[in-house]
């Protein structure tokens, strides 16, 4: 592998390259560089514009050191009051984001033995409350001796005390996260229904027993069937879409022998429609510690939102009851997990719990959807995801399904949610009943595919559960899509228990439908695949999943190969884009890392921008597919930037991995910005996938393909095989 420098190679024949800007140029008395005419590229802005930038940094630089100024004398005089002033904020974060420290810690030790526990706890005044992970060396420890929640890091010599204890590896103390839930209060009283009113059960309708093959539909006679529209509508509106969900249970696929949980603020277990399919063993509770998943009822039933998602994932169908669950017949489970405190433990504890048993997590929930978040899986949650998709369902991976967020109205990006912007979770995104994107839609690369759920006023909601053994019309968000995904994706490992993961996201890239969803940058990539950032590859089609997953052959395992831009400081010029090239073979010398063919694709940025918010960056493929990695975010006043972040785009899915790859770098703001690292990260494999997963003969074919590939693409006078140009053209069409 090699990488093409731009500033060396490139620069000056291709005029690619317009971000040099030399680090000794002069600088005005505010620290900025001078704009010289013979810099303005031609992204640049025009000489006048540029003026304006500085005119206006002008006029904010000066309120704010008087500003500083003020704040440092302030400061001064306090820690000559007093030098117990310690309490740590977060950097850029307004003072409601303030920081807690919880009275737990995350302990890692080198014994697998809980008794050794217990005493290395003890040694240092904890309780050891057990493991955080199954079958791994984390434990939390209580000390029970501080406030459970402080605004207070506990004193540093504890940390380093217990550090040089030989047999812990790892400890931090337990902070506790901003998560939020991602549907919308609303009271309306008459949108409850409930169910002992209409619980009339017909003794005679039998539905034990898978259905036939293709047998004839007959609706079922729960009274919210009718609302439903997700599910049927097509067969009564010509050209309506909905989630096909029919034609998978026709075909007899109704989620039997698959295990969903829904990780939430609790599941109230004993609703009619949930309770023969409620799962114990999928089900804990982490706020309480105790094996009860149920809701902590109060006066304004807070607590809905598990049970909600829940219904639409496992309801049961054909008992006069409310609602159906798209797998009427698999197993449900709730993980209380929101009701208090949210900590890494608690996340990972979570997203880890009976790996062996449950095979899809669904998540309607995640970090701040306020528009100036940057946040994601920290220590133990990354680790929870990585053993849930290498030791999860027999080593074929747990499926965790992850809404995308419901930032659309504050401009918020998914991509800066670190839980859906991660490969191993399968994000989708929210449609509305007309097809539109719905007001708290997040745009981001990350999202693969979409649900239906709640739109403007007059659309309609999602019909499902509710507290107190009731049913409602007004679930929302992208909260309602997680959990429709999640059934659709029982539906599909019941039809293929040998899916991986990975075979699940290639399935859904090759079945999501982009027709009737209204977006403006629907593109073709690479591969000929409609994609776009509201929508991913389009919406589910449950009978299309169900259908290709009893043909698929599962992917062989996934490689990783990493590239890093040989320069590491670069500057982003304030009204002007950095663009950079990186050449990639696809670590085509080591076949430990080899990629030719793509599937998740990952830039890891480092980054200093004077204002997060007004950077946005792109990603162009060899293929010439652009995906947004990050778009402007106004309320982001951000000044520390992005630490190796990992931005992801799934729109790449397919391509061939070799070739020149672009960064592209906007700066919107009125300072430059700094690029400190570019790295890019290829998934996928040396095999090529085909239409029906991995066959061996198509990749014989293909490697041959590949070297045809590289020919057209290096010289057009080349005479080609008539065969291979045939099989490009039906891998590419
Ligand atoms: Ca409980
Ligand atoms: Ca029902
Ligand atoms: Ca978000
Ligand atoms: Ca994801």
């Amino acid at each position: 592998m090699y990488t093409l420098d731009d500033g060396d190679a490139i620069q000056g024949t291709s005029g690619i390259d317009d971000e040099n800007r030399p680090r000794d140029e002069p600088k005005d008395n505010y620290g900025l560089y001078l704009q010289s005419q013979n810099e303005l590229t031609e992204n640049n802005k025009s000489p006048s514009i540029t003026s304006k930038y500085n005119k206006t940094i002008y006029e904010m630089e000066t309120p704010r050191r008087y500003l500083y100024g003020k704040l440092l004398f302030l400061l001064l005089c306090l820690v000559g009051l007093s030098t117990t002033i310690a309490q740590e904020f977060e950097d850029d974060s307004p003072p409601s984001y303030r920081k807690y420290y919880k009275n737990e810690w995350s302990v890692k030790i080198d014994s697998d033995n809980d008794r050794e526990a217990d005493l290395l706890a003890a040694k240092y005044g904890f309780i050891n409350k057990g493991r955080i992970i199954p079958d791994d060396n984390y434990f939390l420890f209580v000390r029970n001796s501080i406030h459970s929640k402080s605004p207070r890091k506990a004193r540093r010599s504890l940390d380093r005390i217990m550090s040089s204890d030989g047999h812990i590896l790892n400890m931090e103390q337990q902070v506790v996260k901003r998560r939020v839930k991602r549907d919308f209060r609303r009271i309306k009283r008459d949108s409850r229904w409930n169910s002992r009113h209409l619980n009339m059960i017909d003794e005679d309708y039998d539905m034990e027993g898978k259905p036939l093959k293709l047998k004839p539909f007959i609706p079922p006679n729960d009274p919210l069937w009718a609302d439903m529209w997700y599910l049927h509508r097509s067969e009564q509106f010509e050209g309506e879409m909905d989630h096909n969900v029919k034609e998978a249970w026709q075909l007899g696929y109704t989620g039997k022998g698959v295990v969903v949980t829904i990780l939430d603020d609790g599941l109230e277990h004993t609703h009619p429609d949930i309770s023969p399919n409620y799962d114990p063993r999928a089900s804990f509770d982490v706020n309480d510690r105790d094996d009860d998943p149920s809701p902590r009822y109060d006066y304004s039933d807070e607590n809905r939102h598990g049970t909600r998602c829940a219904g639409e994932v496992a309801s049961v169908m054909n008992n006069s009851m409310c609602v159906v669950g798209i797998a009427y017949n698999a197993k449900i489970g709730g993980i209380r997990m929101l009701d208090g405190d949210v900590t890494d433990a608690v996340e990972a504890a979570s997203l880890s719990h009976s790996q062996k048993h449950i095979h899809i997590y669904s998540a309607s929930w995640g970090p701040d959807d306020d528009g100036r978040t940057v946040d994601g899986p920290a220590t133990l949650t990354k680790h929870a995801f990585e053993r849930g998709i290498t030791y999860g369902r027999d080593g074929k991976g747990s499926i965790f399904i992850w809404a995308s967020g419901n930032g659309g109205k504050d401009a918020d990006s998914c991509n800066c949610d670190g839980y859906t912007n991660s490969i191993y979770t399968l994000s989708i995104s929210s449609a509305t009943e007309k097809g539109n994107i719905p007001w708290y839609s997040e745009a981001c690369s990350s999202t693969l595919a979409t649900a239906y759920s709640s739109g403007a006023s007059g659309e309609k909601m999602i019909v499902t559960t509710d507290l107190h053994h009731s049913c409602t019309k007004t679930h929302t968000g992208t909260s309602a899509s997680a959990p429709l995904a999640a059934g659709i994706a029982a539906l599909t490992l019941e039809a293929n228990p040998d899916l991986s993961w990975r075979d699940l996201q290639h399935i859904v890239v090759r079945t999501a439908k982009p027709v009737h969803l209204k977006a403006g940058d629907w593109k073709t990539n690479g591969v000929g695949r409609n994609v776009s950032h509201s929508f991913g590859y389009g919406l589910l089609d449950a009978g299309a999943m169900v259908k290709l997953a009893t043909k698929w052959k599962s992917v062989p395992q996934a490689n990783k190969c990493v590239t890093s831009y040989p320069k590491s400081f670069k500057i982003v010029p304030h009204g002007s884009r950095l663009h950079l090239q990186l050449f990639s073979d696809g670590c085509a010398s080591d076949p430990k890392r080899q990629v030719n063919w793509l599937e998740h694709v990952q830039a890891i940025v480092t980054l200093r921008a004077p204002k997060r918010g007004d950077i946005e960056i792109f990603l162009i493929s060899p293929k010439g597919t652009r995906s947004t990695l990050l778009a402007k975010r106004s309320r982001d006043n951000a000044r520390s930037g992005f630490t190796d972040w990992a931005f992801m785009t799934t729109h790449n899915w397919g391509e061939p991995a070799q070739g020149l790859w672009q960064l592209e770098i906007d700066n919107d703001g009125w300072d430059d910005a700094e690029l400190t690292k570019w790295e890019l990260v290829l998934h996928g494999t040396p095999a090529y996938i085909g239409d029906h997963g991995y066959e061996k003969e198509s990749y014989l074919l293909t490697e041959r393909s590949i070297d045809a590939l590289r020919e057209t693409d290096s010289t057009s006078s080349i005479t080609l095989n008539l065969g291979i140009l045939t099989v490009i053209f039906l891998l590419f069409r």
